[in-house]
């Protein structure tokens, strides 16, 4: 029998991966933009509170989730869909700050995929116990764009399958400042986060904060 980890690549620190053909985990590449990314995030977050999504099967999601740009994921008893104004508050999204932009850009151009201009950011906050189950990433209208996923605060292990849910994924660990780039062949590949282990991030405490940015339209 696999041990629950054996899988995991523990020596991708700092370095880059390629997870899959158009998959790259892009070791640390947030990292020297850390805190500027962080005081960006709380300020969206002041405007636009994380909050825990209904599916439209009627479960609450464990993940906490909020959006910037000019448009936002969200989930309820109709569907998901990306919609231009929160529901909760009646308004617009906030708009994507500049530091998220040209990280997008620059994390995508490295991985080969020029000119990502994402009109979406969906920001998933875990907390100890959060998971997000195997899922694809297909609301978006363009699936030639790739999708750039930032992790920040504490550790978490992602599952990266195939294009069937019931494709065995591997599991990669990714820690504070990993970018991953994920496109052209692996855009529509299955993933998740396994529940978040506690802990204590010197800059975010107790959660685990991950931005993807998409190209909805
Ligand atoms: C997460 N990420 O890392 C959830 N989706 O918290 C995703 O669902 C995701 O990381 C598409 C591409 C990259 C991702
Ligand atoms: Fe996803």
């Amino acid at each position: 029998m696999r041990d629950l980890f054996d899988d995991i690549d523990i020596d991708d620190i700092g370095h880059d991966v390629t997870l899959a053909p158009g998959a790259m985990l892009l070791g640390g590449f947030a990292r020297s933009r850390e805190s500027a990314l962080i005081t960006e995030v709380h300020a969206i977050a002041e405007r636009a509170p994380f909050r825990h999504l209904i599916t439209p099967g009627g479960h609450r999601m464990s993940v906490a989730m909020t959006n910037c740009g000019n448009v936002g994921w969200v989930s309820d008893h109709r569907g998901y869909r990306y919609d231009a104004i929160d529901p909760d508050s009646g308004r617009p999204w906030p708009t994507m700050p500049d530091v998220f932009v040209a990280l997008a850009r620059d994390a995508s151009a490295k991985t080969g995929f020029m000119d990502f201009r994402p009109d979406a950011c969906l920001i998933n906050r875990y907390e100890p116990g959060a998971k997000l189950s195997l899922h694809q990433d297909k609301d978006e209208l363009d699936l030639d764009a790739p999708i750039v996923s930032v992790s920040l605060g504490l550790p978490a292990t992602f599952q990266f399958g195939g294009f069937k849910r019931s494709d065995r994924p591997e599991r990669h660990r990714l820690r504070h400042g990993d970018v991953v780039v994920w496109g052209g062949p692996s855009r529509l590949a299955f993933h998740g986060v396994l529940p978040l282990a506690d802990g204590e991030h010197p800059l975010l405490g107790r959660q685990r904060i991950n931005l993807t940015f998409r190209k909805t339209r």
